[in-house]
């Protein structure tokens, strides 16, 4: 515990340190702390013994597997995802890896615009989990790579366990007593990374009935650096007009590389619908898809939703299995380019890693996610989902600051061919099963 308050101590020390530097020297991005940091070895192949295998089968019978590993800039990474609810005789795989692609943090008088994935040491300073925060789980020991000399690499970070989300569904049964209902589970894994005084939390949580809830929690300590912004771009949250924390946007991306079915020559499809109107009349709805095959910058519209399409798997209805995507609440920051769409499907490309400020080439290539979308033909499309929260302070967020969430869900569309949790009494339900009673 000791050695930790020091190493953080010390990582905060350094971030302001940087953060000082980098506006005496005139700069306004976050290039300068990153180009002063160590660069991390390329990942390793992934290892997928006992230890970093995580499987867990939910009270309603549905079961997920995956491979956990551990990235010295994006932190927690999950790799070879595959849900297999009751009925189905093998694991359908959804995901080769699920990451965060970057946090992009911009204050809003221009004096400061971090890259916390791959400028602040995000992975860095992975925290120590006590015990009463994975309740009935388990945590388990990660060991940080390329860790700083002094500072022991091995931290009590990653938390697995089980939690209830309340109704899975509700049904109420032909005769007067005969209710269907069903409380859902979820496998939760997460970790909580500290940059600068914030502490975020990466979630990860796989619901019984397929869909899977990405979200990123804020917390810790507001800034204490930042309370002098008393000309609109503020709010005092100490005694009348004092300490004004300044406003700020938290960017938060995923990198999302689909393999379902076990390939990843997945197809994009975007749908939109259109309301006409007709007077007295009930207005109609008509909803028209896009095939995407090509590389796109996807700006997000009530009506309109993408999803990701298995090449080969199909499911008992003979309908191609897919995933969607199920947005979260979003502020998109128009301040850079990278952060001006909801989302992006790129073709796969090995070096493109980090939605901004991207070290990961070792060959001339643009740094951020919107330049990757170049017309390229997808054959292995790359989603990118783009997040943003601009966070205006209150005084409730001190102290400790409440969690703050962002996020996003997959969900599946015609993975099984009927809701995986359906009772047996109710299997037989499947299409126009009322038709001939
Ligand atoms: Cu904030």
């Amino acid at each position: 515990m000791r050695a930790n308050r020091i190493r953080h101590a010390r990582s905060r020390t350094a971030v302001l340190g940087l953060a000082v530097a980098a506006l005496a020297a005139g700069l306004t991005t976050g290039a300068g702390p990153a180009a002063a940091q160590p660069r991390t070895a390329a990942a390793a192949a992934a290892d997928c013994s006992a230890a970093y295998r995580i499987e867990q089968k939910l009270a309603g019978g549905t079961t997920w597997r995956m491979c956990w590993r551990y990235d010295g800039m994006a932190g927690l990474v999950l790799d070879d995802i595959t849900y297999q609810p009751k009925g189905e005789p093998k694991p359908i795989k959804v995901l080769d890896s699920a990451r965060l692609g970057q946090i992009h943090v911009p204050y809003d008088d221009g004096k400061a615009e971090y890259d916390d994935l791959t400028g602040q040491d995000f992975a860095k300073d992975l925290m120590n989990l006590a015990p009463g925060e994975c309740p009935g789980g388990t945590i388990k020991t990660v060991k940080v790579p390329d860790q700083y000399p002094g500072i022991d690499p091995n931290v009590k970070g990653l938390c697995t366990t089980t939690r209830a989300r309340g109704h899975a569904y509700r049904m109420q049964g032909d005769s007067a007593n005969k209710v269907y209902q069903a409380q859902g589970k979820d496998l939760l894994v997460y970790t909580v990374n500290q940059v600068g005084w914030y502490e975020y939390m990466t979630e990860y949580r796989f619901q019984d009935d397929g869909t899977i809830n990405m979200n990123v929690g804020a917390t810790g300590t507001l800034s204490p650096i930042d309370y002098d912004a008393g000309d609109g771009r503020g709010w005092p949250i100490g005694k009348g007009a004092k300490a004004q924390a300044t406003s700020h946007s938290h960017n938060v991306f995923w990198r999302l590389d689909f393999a379902l079915d076990g390939s990843t020559k997945n197809r994009v499809e975007q749908y939109d619908s259109t309301v006409t109107p007709r007077g007295n009349q009930t207005p109609t709805t008509k909803t028209v898809r896009t095939k995407v095959t090509k590389e796109l910058a996807g700006d997000a519209k009530t009506y309109r939703w993408w999803r990701m399409v298995s090449a080969t798997g199909k499911n008992k209805d003979g309908h191609a299995r897919s995933y969607e995507f199920v947005p979260g609440p979003t502020t998109r920051y128009p301040g850079r380019s990278f952060t001006k769409h909801d989302i992006y499907f790129t073709q796969y490309d090995k070096c493109e890693l980090f939605a901004s400020n991207n070290p990961k080439c070792d060959r001339a290539h643009p740094k951020d996610v919107d330049k990757w979308v170049g017309g390229q033909t997808l054959t292995h499309p790359v989603a990118w989902v783009n997040v943003g929260f601009h966070h205006i302070a209150r005084d409730e967020d001190q102290q400790p600051m409440p969690v703050h969430w962002q996020g996003f869900s997959i969900a599946p569309r015609d993975v099984t061919a009927m809701n995986p949790l359906t009772p047996a009494a109710l299997a037989g339900q499947n299409g126009n099963y009322t038709g001939g009673s």
